[in-house]
């Protein structure tokens, strides 16, 4: 007996011995931002991705249509169909799938992301840079599966919620968990180069608010939506800041956002609000989207000419071009009432609140009819939830510069709880209590 006890002490002693190596060599990482230069290899890398945009034969599911658009005839080059972004909300599966498989190329996005921290944000070339940032991820992903698209994350539908936290969303069969290191979902275990991905939800700041995107698809110009000339309330840029900080952990810095998934579904969703703008600019205001790009001055990385960072033989002119939308993708519409979710198995991810008129995302604590989602499961999901506010001791790390954001609009991951039952029926407000 006397001998377990001591063999006990000893394993505990090693315990600790590897725990407090561990947690050095962590504090070492949270302190050093590493290095996310693109080298030559990289370099080259992505020429091979930009060459093979358009040259692959037409084998699309929607090559008919094109035909119908009078590109019969056209053999070649995919240079004629159209490759519609799927809007499934919540995001389709096979992106998701894909994505768990991208071997080293989120790294090397997220690098790309990070050389362009400076020269394409907080100017005039924010918009046409990431349209072919997310193109060029978007054709990654067709290297494992030619039909994959990438989906746009309408983050809009969660903030509709009575607490964007409590969006399932957030469960393994989506993004996986919004909070700590990420285990769960297609991004389960990534790394970045500071150790485990990591977010921290509903800290900061807001998602897409349907207000923000009318005030910005009522302007005519880009110069007017765009910084630093758009004032505060077009400015599209500022408003994207909000989901990078309200996820929080790496998606909130410029240089390690790219390591999370769900970066490139909500630059999706930017570009897609940025189409909206340029479908209206053509037709509302009589403005060619084509040739409407904002002044800068010469020596500038966002003038017109300068070129774009990772893809040195694209200038930021090339990124309002006709030639994306026309040749390699276009975009669904968003889901609107009343059929917010055809086909969707029952609870749908995704119900029409017919009082607010717009869709909102099922949550992961109460299914679309207000019932606690899941039973057990459901009560599961409140007990960590509360958890999950507890989470609060892991030391910041040191990401450099973070994106800027409007201020947040008070529903934060400690009053999701809260929220969650104010939302409610009354018959399950006596179950909440219990967990509360
Ligand atoms: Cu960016």
């Amino acid at each position: 007996m006397g001998k377990f006890s001591l063999c006990s002490v000893f394993v505990f002693l090693m315990a600790k011995a590897v725990d407090t190596q561990t947690t050095n060599h962590q504090d070492l990482m949270w302190n050093i931002i590493p290095d996310m230069s693109l080298n030559e290899k990289d370099r080259s890398v992505l020429r091979n991705i930009s060459a093979s945009l358009g040259m692959e034969p037409i084998q699309e599911p929607f090559a008919m249509q094109s035909n119908a658009c009078g590109f019969a005839g056209s053999t070649q080059a995919r240079t004629s169909t159209q490759r519609p972004r799927i809007s499934q909300y919540p995001p389709s599966g096979k992106f998701l799938v894909v994505s768990r498989n991208m071997d080293g190329y989120i790294d090397l996005f997220a690098k790309i992301h990070a050389e362009a921290s400076d020269k394409h944000h907080s100017g005039a070339s924010f918009l046409p840079w990431h349209r072919v940032y997310i193109t060029m991820f978007e054709e990654v992903l067709r290297m494992y599966d030619r039909s994959v698209f990438l989906p746009y994350w309408a983050s809009t539908f969660d903030d509709a919620m009575s607490n964007p936290v409590n969006s399932i969303l957030w469960t393994d069969s989506y993004f996986g968990n919004g909070e700590g290191i990420v285990t769960s979902g297609p991004a389960a275990y990534w790394v970045t180069g500071q150790g485990g991905l990591e977010r921290n939800y509903g800290r900061g700041s807001t998602l897409f608010k349907k207000d923000q995107i009318q005030q910005v698809l009522s302007q005519c110009y880009l110069a007017n939506i765009s910084r630093p000339s758009a004032p505060p309330v077009y400015d599209l840029e500022g408003y994207h800041g909000g989901p990078h900080v309200w996820v929080g952990g790496d998606m909130s810095a410029f240089i390690t956002t790219g390591y999370d998934p769900v970066f490139y579904m909500h630059h999706a969703y930017v570009d897609y609000i940025w189409e909206q703008f340029r479908r209206r600019q053509r037709y509302i205001c009589r403005v060619e989207p084509t040739r409407d790009y904002p002044e800068v001055p010469v020596d500038n990385s966002n003038h017109p000419d300068a070129s774009m960072t990772g893809f040195e033989w694209y200038i930021n002119r090339d990124g309002i071009g006709p030639q994306w939308i026309n040749n390699w993708f276009n975009y669904d519409p968003e889901p609107s009432c009343p059929d917010c979710c055809p086909n969707c198995p029952s609870p749908a991810p995704l119900y029409c609140d017919s009082v607010k008129n717009t869709c909102v995302s099922r949550s992961k604590i109460l299914d679309s009819s207000g019932q606690l989602s899941g039973g057990f499961a459901g009560a599961m999901a409140i007990s960590s939830a509360r958890m999950g506010s507890g989470q609060q001791e892991r030391p910041p790390r040191n990401r450099g510069r973070e994106f800027d954001a409007p201020p947040s609009d008070g529903r934060t991951a400690a009053t999701a709880l809260q929220d969650a039952m104010v939302a409610a029926p009354a018959t399950l407000q006596q179950q909440f209590r219990t967990f509360l």
